[in-house]
């Protein structure tokens, strides 16, 4: 299936991974890559030195183009910015905030920037400002949120700038691809999907409390702090939300979520770790590799797309 995406890209199928924290290592993002979609490696919360050694790593498992993702409330974001300029990674995503400070020196270096927006005006700022493509996030998403549905915000976005728009927030399968396209979108992101892949390194209880997850089953943390999270249900989740109706401090807030991500994808502490996933977790079911994922989703879509 061929659109501005796959071209722009030179990827074989319209997917793109997301560049999840902890999760989007170089073993899922060479994967997804040797599978057709687009792999992407989550710098998240990690120093600029590992990002670097995940961009080697990623080199030697794959000679197609993988991207990497920019968390900038990353502290050392200056440095991973430069590392990913220096290493010529292909294709760079950003997340939680404006990358405009870094625009000038990717594009010199020949890099398709991708940033990851939650409204209309940050697409049309950003399409401005030199972006190659965005990623429309919809709230349905897990992780750092906005707060718009996937359902209205793709199709606000493809009215409002030219470059192409991949949907991202809630898809999970080839129905969801089929319904993005629909709405303007020429790719599609997914992250939850690719939490449970046989090739991504997370803790196993991670993956299964994903599986096991129901319709239902998710909650946005730090709605009263300026950073929603989304992410499953558990005894984090109870007390964290507990303590933020009774107008707790965000100290006390962050107490509860430092280091939380890592507790749950590497040590596999579901009941206390941050679990963050999508609402599309009630649509993942079972643990697949990277290319069967994507060739379900692209059999599946080009069906109903017919
Ligand atoms: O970035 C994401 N999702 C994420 S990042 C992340 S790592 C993390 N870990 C612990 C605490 C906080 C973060 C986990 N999930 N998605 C992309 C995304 N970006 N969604 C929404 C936005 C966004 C929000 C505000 C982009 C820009 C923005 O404001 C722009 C501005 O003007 O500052």
């Amino acid at each position: 299936m061929k659109t501005r995406v796959t071209e722009l890209l030179g990827i074989t199928y319209p997917v793109i991974q997301g560049g999840m924290a902890w999760v989007a290592t170089h073993e899922l993002a060479s994967a997804v890559s040797n599978a057709g979609g687009l792999g992407i490696i989550g710098a998240g919360g990690a120093p600029a030195s590992w990002v670097r050694e995940q961009i080697q790593a990623a080199k030697k498992e794959t000679d197609k183009p993988f991207g990497v993702n920019l968390m900038l409330m990353n502290p050392e974001a200056d440095e991973i910015a430069k590392v990913i300029a220096e290493e010529k990674v292909k294709v760079v995503t950003t997340g939680a905030g404006n990358p405009a400070k870094y625009m000038e020196m990717w594009k010199a270096a020949g890099i398709k920037v991708i940033p990851v927006v939650a409204s209309v005006a940050l697409a049309k700022l950003m399409e401005r400002g030199g972006a190659d493509a965005v990623v429309a996030e919809g709230t349905e998403s897990g992780g750092h949120i906005g707060a718009q549905t996937t359902m209205t915000l793709v199709p606000q976005v493809a009215d409002a700038v030219s470059i192409p728009v991949i949907a991202a927030g809630g898809i999970a399968d080839g129905r969801g691809f089929a319904a993005a396209m629909m709405l303007g979108a020429e790719a599609v992101q997914m992250g939850t999907r690719f939490v449970v892949a046989k090739e991504s390194t997370v803790h196993e209880n991670y993956k299964q409390k994903v599986i096991k997850a129901k319709d239902i089953d998710s909650e946005v943390t730090g709605m009263s702090t300026g950073h929603p999270i989304r992410v499953l249900r558990n005894k984090m989740t109870r007390e964290y939300l507990k303590k933020e109706k009774e107008g707790a401090t965000f100290e006390e807030l962050e107490q509860l979520t430092l280091g939380a991500l890592r507790k749950a994808v590497v040590e596999g502490d579901v009941m206390y770790g941050s679990v963050m996933a999508g609402q599309s977790a009630g649509l993942v079911t079972k643990e697949e590799t990277c290319a069967e994922i994507i060739q379900e989703i692209m059999t599946d879509a080009s069906k109903l797309l017919k």
